[in-house]
């Protein structure tokens, strides 16, 4: 899996220092993903306000990584984001049942602006969304 995701984003972004974003409801555990690949360790967390940028390599690969907050107050600012990037991950608590449908929605608001902002735009503007399930 390592080796098919490396190949992935070197195809993608070459030697560029790629930007992404980490989204996902609060609580999700997007803090202790983005400290997990730049420590190593799981560290404890607090709830973000705002959002936290690391700089993580990875196989050669520099990814530049927003984790954005993930609260109900903060969801609309995601789109401020999306301009520059080039891929998001968008992080699931599967253990979280209650709130699955509302991941979903925000999940598919999330591929709305995407689109809309690849089809309105004359910059080019590409995201590869992948989805994350922790349990
Ligand atoms: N169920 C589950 N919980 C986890 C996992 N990893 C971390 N947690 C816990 O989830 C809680 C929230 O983690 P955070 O990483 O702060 O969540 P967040 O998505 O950054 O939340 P916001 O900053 O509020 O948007 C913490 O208590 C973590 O210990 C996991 O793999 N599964
Ligand atoms: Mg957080």
């Amino acid at each position: 899996m390592g080796i098919v995701f490396t190949r992935l984003f070197s195809s993608l972004f070459g030697n560029k220092e790629a930007r992404i974003l980490v989204l996902g409801l609060d609580n999700a555990g997007k803090t202790t993903i983005l400290y997990r690949l730049q420590m190593g360790e799981v560290v404890s967390t607090i709830p973000t306000i705002g959002f936290n940028v690391e700089t993580v390599q990875y196989n050669g690969i520099k990814f530049q990584v927003w984790d954005l907050g993930g609260q109900t107050s903060i969801r609309p600012y995601w789109r401020c984001y999306f301009p520059n990037t080039q891929a998001i991950i968008y992080v699931v608590d599967s253990s979280d049942t209650d709130r699955l449908v509302v991941a979903k929605e925000e999940f598919h608001a999330i591929l709305e602006v995407c689109f809309c902002l690849s089809y309105c735009s004359t910059i080019k503007f590409k995201i590869l969304v992948m989805c994350f399930m922790l349990c």
